[in-house]
């Protein structure tokens, strides 16, 4: 009997919209209920490509816009191998962050268009879904003051947001918007319904490619 795949499953939003706690609260749900679940995150700051990365948003060093790009992209192949491997093996991935921080946080900068930020990520594993924490950037705000890493800036962010909301019109991608204004434990039943439906159908398909 082959093994059934594991689900690739994305949390997006914007900073401190409660994305790493839905992610470690998701994985241990999922590991609770007999799953083998993993967490995967982007930037993986590990990585030498990811160690240049998190220099750069702390703030020691600085890299050319593009360039910067492409290490986020690059830094997402690196681990497509290791990826491709765990859900064959059965493992589902819930993965804090993917391609759609890459594009939107790029094309918040001045000069960069959507299309130009896509194409490095294309043809990487699609997830099966992708999960949307629906935040005000003023709520986000209220979160706490920003931190000193780079992008942590109220009208930045705000830019961000809109391109999201851009890119959730790809009807390609199977985006669910989830309303992360609310308490922990009420975002965490939805997404651990939304992932539940997703992983049994995901099993009967191949992983596809974004
Ligand atoms: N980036 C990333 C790019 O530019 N290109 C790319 O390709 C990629 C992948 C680093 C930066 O890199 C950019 C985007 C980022 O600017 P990061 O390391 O993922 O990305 O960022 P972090 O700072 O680790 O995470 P965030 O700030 O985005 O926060 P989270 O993970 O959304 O939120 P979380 O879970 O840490 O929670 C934040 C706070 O809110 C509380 C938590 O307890 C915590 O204190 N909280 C809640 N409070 C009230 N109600 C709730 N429901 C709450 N949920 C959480
Ligand atoms: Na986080």
């Amino acid at each position: 009997m082959s093994c059934r795949r594991g689900a690739l499953i994305v949390l997006e939003g914007v900073d401190r919209a409660g994305k790493t706690t839905q992610c470690q609260k998701l994985v241990h749900a999922l590991q609770q209920s007999g799953r083998a679940a993993e967490i995967m995150r982007f930037p993986d700051r590990t990585t030498k490509i990811g160690q240049l990365i998190s220099s750069y948003l702390e703030k020691k060093s600085n890299l050319e816009d593009h360039t910067v790009h492409l290490l986020f992209s690059a830094n997402r192949w690196e681990m497509v191998p290791l990826m491709k491997q765990k859900l064959e093996q059965g493992i589902d991935l819930v993965v804090d962050r993917y391609a759609f921080s890459g594009v939107a946080f790029t094309s918040a900068k001045p000069g960069f268009s959507l299309e130009w930020c896509m194409n490095p990520d294309i043809g990487l594993p699609k997830p099966d879904l992708v999960m949307f924490l629906q935040l005000n950037p003023n709520m986000a705000a209220n979160r706490g003051e920003f931190g000193i890493e780079r992008y942590e800036t109220s009208a930045f962010q705000r830019t961000v947001h809109q391109r999201f909301e851009e890119l959730m019109q790809d009807s390609s991608v199977n985006w669910k918007v989830i309303d992360a204004a609310r308490t922990i434990e009420e975002v965490h039943k939805d997404i651990k319904r939304l992932s539940e439906d997703i992983i049994s159908l995901a099993q009967n398909q191949p992983v596809g490619e974004l």
